[in-house]
């Protein structure tokens, strides 16, 4: 953008936070690959800072080790309340195109002020002023300093409802060790820091970013499947990095669509992990319709497609051989503690 444009972009932010002080400052994903994206990944945490609202941080935002006490570690479902509370002044986000569903939520509140910053055209948001600024360039976020005196009763509401939701889920991973979020949990654990996690579409990545530990790093991709599940297979082998620590977190619809992927892998000089969480279906269509047509329930395994393409086929990460450059892990979570887990999150939210 041009200096002019840009001078008057940050008066009108400047403004804009000035006059609105309850902000929820929201980072949704950034893929941070070049000195400019680099550059941003280090500002925005200090910058967020100095704002002092409460933030809901995207996994692929990458900055969620770095947010503290800032961060709403319970994650879309606190954020969601406030806004249905009416908590909120306005909301600012950060970052590339969106993987949150709160983004949809934001057509509950068309009158809600919503500022966004990317490096995108997209603003992938219903409503809201959406800037786009040039990667590699700064944010031009400088000279709003410590714009919003976030009010500490709204703060602390938020927090006290944070840290129940937080409770909550803890619980309710003890509780039910082989529910899916707590398998997601396991995966978070057992994959090393640092790794490449690849998660594919909407389950695995509401599961992550839900019960995923918050203060491991790892770079993150997140793929939706907006635009179709299948390819997502290919599109992780593309996306793999050089040299070990390459995972897919995909469901096995999604997994089942992209069958005949593996064929790339003898042309790539890439180790791979792919995590199949099996749950015999699109489960995600159980949260959304009442007549189970919807899930395309089966009762297949993938030892057979492993084989097909010699690849071994482990039941848990820890399982994965080491010198093997590819390897299928299949998950099989409890359907029973699965069902009674997300039950009982919805009760215990409601309380
Ligand atoms: C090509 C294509 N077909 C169908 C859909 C609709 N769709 C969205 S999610 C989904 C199911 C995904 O199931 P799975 O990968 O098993 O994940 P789960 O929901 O169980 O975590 C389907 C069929 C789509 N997005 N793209």
């Amino acid at each position: 953008m041009s200096r002019a444009e840009s001078t008057g972009q940050r008066g009108r932010w400047a403004d804009y936070l000035a006059l609105e002080r309850n902000v929820v400052a929201v980072a949704g994903a950034m893929f941070l690959l070049g000195l400019g994206e680099e550059l941003w990944k280090r500002f925005i945490p200090k910058y967020l800072e100095a704002l002092g609202a409460p933030v809901l941080a995207e996994a692929g935002s990458h900055i969620k080790p770095d947010l503290g006490r800032l961060l709403l570690r319970g994650g879309e479902v606190v954020a969601a309340g406030g806004l249905e509370r009416g908590l909120f002044d306005a909301v600012f986000r950060i970052g590339d195109i969106p993987s949150f569903r709160l983004w949809r939520d934001l057509e509950q509140a068309p009158d809600l002020p919503v500022l966004s910053l990317s490096r995108q055209p997209w603003r992938g948001l219903t409503h809201g002023v959406h800037s786009q600024v040039a990667p590699g360039s700064r944010l031009p976020l400088d000279d709003l300093g410590p714009a919003a005196d976030f009010p500490a009763a709204v703060a602390a509401e938020l927090r006290g409802r944070d840290d129940r939701v937080v409770a909550l889920i803890e619980d309710l991973l003890l509780r039910h060790p082989l529910s899916e979020p707590a398998v997601v949990r396991g995966l978070s654990q057992a994959i090393d820091a640092g790794s490449f996690v690849y998660l594919g579409n909407s389950l695995p990545i509401r599961e992550w970013n839900g019960f995923a530990c918050p203060e491991r790093r790892f770079e993150i991709g997140e793929n939706r499947g907006a635009n179709g599940i299948d390819g997502q297979l290919s599109t992780f082998f593309g996306a793999a990095r050089p040299g070990p620590g390459n995972w897919a977190v995909v469901g096995d619809l999604t997994a089942l669509y992209d069958l005949p992927s593996p064929w790339a892998l003898r042309h790539l000089d890439v180790p791979v992990r792919i995590v199949v969480i099996n749950n015999g279906g699109g489960r995600i269509f159980g949260r959304l319709f009442a007549n189970p047509r919807f899930q395309n329930l089966h009762g297949l395994g993938f030892d057979g497609w492993a084989r097909m393409w010699d690849l071994p086929l482990v039941t848990d990460v820890a399982g994965c051989p080491a010198d093997a450059p590819a390897v299928v892990v299949e998950l099989r979570p409890d359907a029973g503690q699965t069902d009674a887990f997300w039950r009982e999150f919805r009760v215990g939210l409601a309380l």
